[in-house]
């Protein structure tokens, strides 16, 4: 009798422990200067025991590394700057809940929302996943993910926010 109540409370901790293990997946779309294009691609997203990990199946990116980051608002439009409508400006700057002010990479102090940088391949496809040790899937949630034109050195030197230019693509979390 007590060990088949044990054996159920051991199993309802362990399913109660996957419960709390949640999986988002988010339409990631290109931007542009009037607002959200095509549909590139989606980017799965679930904890793991190392971090979080993302899953991303995009089409249509250019070859190569691209910054990636969590972003402040969960706005993927345009915003003014210099008088000028820029792609994916409303999404605000990566999210920094602790105010640090600084780009440091998935593994650094700085920014929370700064995350490993996706590859594209030749063909254009990005399906390599990254871990982002320091966040939990709940942490995106009220945030835009944003894909960055170039890469991401994870470093505010010799360009701020990594030198990722330009935002290519978001998705956004409510
Ligand atoms: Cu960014
Ligand atoms: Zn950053």
């Amino acid at each position: 009798m007590h060990k088949v109540t044990l054996l159920t409370s051991v199993l309802l901790a362990v399913s109660c422990v996957a419960c709390t293990q949640e999986t988002l997946e988010i339409d990631m779309h290109a931007l542009t200067a009037e607002g959200t294009g095509a549909k590139i691609g989606t980017i799965t997203v679930k904890d793991s025991a190392t971090g979080t990990e993302f899953i991303p199946n995009l089409n249509g990116v250019s070859a190569g590394s691209h910054g990636f980051h969590i972003h402040e608002a969960a706005n993927c439009g345009p915003a003014d700057k210099d008088g000028q409508s820029v792609p994916g400006l409303a999404a605000k700057g990566h999210f920094d809940p602790g105010n640090t002010g600084v780009h440091a990479g998935p593994r650094g102090n700085g920014h929370l929302g700064d995350l490993p940088a996706l590859n594209a391949g030749p063909d254009g496809k990005v399906v390599e996943t990254v871990v982002a040790p320091r966040i939990k899937t709940s942490d995106l949630k009220g945030h835009a993910l944003i894909l960055h034109a170039k890469g991401d050195n994870y470093s505010d030197i010799p360009d701020p926010l990594g030198g990722g230019g330009a935002r290519f693509a978001c998705g956004v979390l409510r």
